[in-house]
């Protein structure tokens, strides 16, 4: 029959190693269910951008969108600050926008006092010739557009009433300025409209 002795110390023992088998065996389960989450994960981010590459550009476009129309609203306080006057004189509130771009790259002219569509003797409206607005790539073939290949759209209080108005609500300041967001629509600062008013 044997010694008991050695009996109990092979029991023992073949459990342990029964135990580590079994943890072995679980190790290895975690580290697989592991490797096709990753798979999983990785898998379907490779599709949604494939499915979606509009959305990424949005991504992308959302903190330029905003920069800019800051860049555009400071300029703009810049001038007036610098001259004592806004960068425009029709003695009325005035828009500029896609649908007046003759008027609007002529502003922007002013603004980054560098040639551009607008085709115009910037330094009259700019007589120190001081760069208020850095200019962005598509610039001088384009036009200063948003990212989404629209012009801004942007009020100037210009009876100096220090009120504008804004489709159907009166807005207090000087100068507006907003982009048509990634729908393209002018929504006068409404829908998804960028706006230099607006957090
Ligand atoms: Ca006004
Ligand atoms: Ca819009």
């Amino acid at each position: 029959m044997g010694d008991p002795e050695k009996r109990r110390r092979l029991t023992t023992e073949t459990q342990r190693h029964k135990v580590f088998i079994m943890e072995e065996k679980n190790k290895f389960h975690f580290v697989r269910i592991s490797i096709i989450i990753i798979i999983g994960i990785i898998a379907g981010a490779i599709l949604f951008f494939h499915a979606f590459p509009g959305k990424i550009k949005i991504v992308e476009h959302f903190p330029k969108a905003p920069r800019l129309v800051r860049a555009i609203q400071m300029s703009i306080l810049n001038y007036e600050s610098t001259y004592g006057v806004l960068p425009w004189d029709t003695k009325k509130d005035f828009k500029f926008c896609t649908e007046n771009k003759n008027d609007y790259d002529i502003l922007l002219e002013i603004l980054t006092c560098t040639p551009g569509p607008g085709n115009s003797n910037m330094a009259k409206g700019n007589t120190r010739n001081i760069k208020f607005l850095d200019i962005i790539n598509e610039y001088q073939k384009e036009g200063y557009i948003d990212p989404w290949g629209k012009r801004f759209s942007i009020y100037l209080d210009l009876d100096y009433d220090n009120t504008v108005k804004i489709g159907n609500g009166n807005r207090k300041g000087t100068v507006f300025v907003y982009s048509s967001g990634p729908n393209g629509k002018d929504e006068e600062g409404g829908g998804d409209d960028i706006c230099s008013w607006k957090d």
